[in-house]
C-alpha cells in the first residue's frame, strides 16, 4: 500500500471520532501524493505522521457565571499544532459545534495556510464550545476573562498567537487581552492580534480576510481573461469575512445577488451591502431587516444553497461543510464558474472533487482567506517593532501576499503539471512542502 493511502487509513482508524479531522487531512494527503511519490525516503522519516499530530493539545475548563448568578462551565482548548516555521499562529472561536475534531482540523488547515503567506508562523487553533448568541455583554466579558484565565500560560509573542475566528471579534480579543495583562502585569502587544486599533491592532485586519479573498479572486479571473464587472455572486455568511468580501466585491464591480446567516437568506438583484454593516451596528443584528430597510429582495429560512439563483461566482465565508455534493451540483447547473472560499473547509471533500471534474475554478481556503491570517503577522511585526503604520501601507502590502500566493500556485502548476484550474492541489503542494523542508532542516524528530 502507497504510504499516502496507508497513513490516512491508519488515522481513520485512530481518529474515527474526528470526522472534520478526517475529512481535512484526506483532502490535504490527497492532493499532496505527488510530493510523497518525489521522496521515498518521507515514510521512512514518518513526515505525514509528524505533520498530522498536534505538537501540543490543552484542554482546560472554563467557568463563569451568568448574569441570573448560575455558574456554567465550557470546554476550553488551545491546539498548537506545528512551530516549524514560528510561533502557533491561528484563531480562537466560540461556537457550540466546537469540539477537538473541528480545532484539529483548523489547526492543520492552519499551518499550511500561515506557510503561503511567507510569513514566519506556525500553525495553532482554539476555542470553546460557549455559545455567544444572546449573552449579555458581561457575560462575555466575564467568559473570555475565564477563557484567559488558563490559556495565558500557554500563549506569548514568540510562543502561541491568537486572534479571532468565528465568534471572537475584535470586542472579544479586548477582553482576552485586557485579562492577560491583568494577569501576566506585562503589556505584550503581540501576543494576540486582532486588537483594537487604539490599543496595538492593525488598521484594516478586520476587513483584510474578505478583501484578500477578492484580491486573489480577481488575479485568478485575470488568468482567464474574465472581466469581474457585473459577475453574479452569492456569498454565504454575513460575520466578519462576509461582510468584507462583500464590500470588496462590490468595490470591483462584482454583482452580488445573494447573501445569507445562520437565520436564512437574502436574494437581491441590487444587493447593498451597506444596509448590511448598518443592520449590524444594532443589537441584536436582525439579518431579515436587511428587505425592511432596502424595501426590496426578499428573505427566505434556510440555505442559500438549497435555491436555485443563477450565479457566475460562489463565495461561501460561514462555516465549514455549507456545501456537500447536492448542492455543488445545483450550483454547478446554474452557471457557477468559479468558487472562491472564504470560510476554512465550506465545501464536503466530494463537493471539491466534482467540482474540479465539471471544469470549474476552485480557490481554497487555505490561499483564499490567508489574507487574514497575513495581516495578523504584519500587525505582529508593528507590535514589536512599535510602528503602526497606516491603512493604504497594510493594504498594499496584504495586496502583496495575495499576489505572491498567486504567483507560489501558478509555479507549482508548472512545476506539477496541475490542471490551471485547480488551486486546491496547488496551494496545498506549496504550503506542505514549506513545513516539510522546515521541519527536516531543524531535525525536530
Ligand atoms: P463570524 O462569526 O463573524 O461570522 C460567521 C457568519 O456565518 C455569521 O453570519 C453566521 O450567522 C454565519 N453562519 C454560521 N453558521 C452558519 C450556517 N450553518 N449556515 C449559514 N450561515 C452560518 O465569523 P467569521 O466571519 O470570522 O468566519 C467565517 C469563516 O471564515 C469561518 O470558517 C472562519 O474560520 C473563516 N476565517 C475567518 C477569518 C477571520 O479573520 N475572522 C480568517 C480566515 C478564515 P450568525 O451570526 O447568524 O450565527
Ligand atoms: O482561519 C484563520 O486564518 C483565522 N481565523 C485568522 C487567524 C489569525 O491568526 O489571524
Amino acid at each position: 500500500m502507497k504510504y499516502v493511502d496507508r497513513v490516512i487509513e491508519e488515522y481513520k482508524v485512530k481518529d474515527a471520532s474526528q470526522p472534520e479531522f478526517i475529512q481535512a487531512m484526506e483532502e490535504v494527503i490527497k492532493s499532496v501524493e505527488v510530493i510523497f511519490d518525489n521522496h521515498p525516503e518521507y515514510e521512512n522519516m514518518a513526515i505525514l505522521e509528524r505533520l498530522l499530530e498536534p505538537e501540543r493539545t490543552i484542554k482546560f475548563k472554563v467557568p463563569w457565571i451568568d448574569d441570573k448568578g448560575v455558574t456554567h462551565v465550557n470546554r476550553g482548548y488551545r491546539i498548537q499544532y506545528n512551530s516549524a516555521l514560528g510561533p502557533y499562529k491561528g484563531g480562537i472561536r466560540f461556537h457550540p459545534s466546537v469540539t477537538e475534531s473541528v480545532l484539529k482540523f483548523l489547526g492543520l488547515e492552519q499551518t499550511f495556510k500561515n506557510a503561503l503567506t511567507n510569513l514566519p508562523m506556525g500553525g495553532g487553533k482554539g476555542g470553546s464550545d460557549f455559545d455567544p448568541i444572546n449573552k449579555s455583554e458581561l457575560e462575555i466579558m466575564r467568559f473570555c476573562q475565564s477563557y484567559m484565565t488558563e490559556l495565558y500560560r500557554h500563549i506569548g509573542e514568540n510562543v502561541d498567537v491568537p486572534a479571532g475566528d468565528m465568534g471572537v471579534g475584535a470586542r472579544e480579543i479586548g477582553y482576552l487581552f485586557g485579562q492577560y495583562r491583568r494577569i501576566t502585569g506585562a503589556s505584550d502587544r503581540g501576543v494576540l492580534t486582532g486588537k483594537g486599533v487604539g490599543y496595538g491592532g492593525s488598521l484594516v485586519r478586520t476587513q483584510a480576510t474578505g478583501y484578500g479573498i477578492l484580491y486573489l479572486a480577481t488575479e485568478v479571473l485575470k488568468k482567464f481573461n474574465i472581466d469581474p464587472k457585473g459577475k453574479r455572486t452569492i456569498i454565504s455568511g454575513s460575520g466578519v469575512v462576509g461582510t468584507y468580501a462583500a464590500e470588496k466585491a462590490t468595490e470591483l464591480g462584482l454583482k452580488i445577488v445573494g447573501m445569507s446567516d445562520i437565520t436564512g437568506y437574502i436574494l437581491d438583484e441590487d444587493f447593498d451591502i451597506n444596509i448590511i454593516k448598518e443592520l449590524q451596528k444594532k443589537k441584536p443584528f436582525v439579518f431579515k431587516d436587511y428587505v425592511k430597510v432596502a424595501q426590496r429582495g426578499e428573505f427566505f429560512p434556510g440555505s442559500i444553497y438549497d435555491t436555485d439563483v443563477k450565479v457566475d461566482i460562489v463565495m461561501p465565508c460561514a462555516t465549514q461543510n455549507e456545501i456537500n455534493l447536492e448542492r455543488a451540483r445545483r450550483l454547478v447547473k446554474n452557471g457557477m464558474f468559479m468558487m472562491a472560499e472564504g470560510a476554512n473547509m465550506p465545501n464536503s471533500n466530494e463537493a471539491i472533487e466534482y467540482f474540479l471534474k465539471n471544469d470549474i475554478i476552485v480557490v481554497p481556503g487555505k490561499a483564499g482567506n490567508a489574507g487574514g491570517v497575513a495581516t495578523s503577522g504584519l500587525e505582529m511585526t508593528q507590535n514589536s517593532t512599535r510602528l503602526y503604520w497606516s491603512a493604504e501601507e497594510v493594504d498594499s502590502k496584504l495586496k502583496d501576499i495575495m499576489h505572491n500566493i498567486h504567483q507560489q500556485c501558478l509555479t507549482i502548476m508548472d512545476e506539477y503539471n496541475i490542471d490551471q484550474k485547480n488551486y486546491v492541489a496547488a496551494a496545498n503542494i506549496a504550503g506542505v512542502q514549506k513545513v516539510i523542508d522546515a521541519m527536516i532542516a531543524q531535525g525536530d524528530y
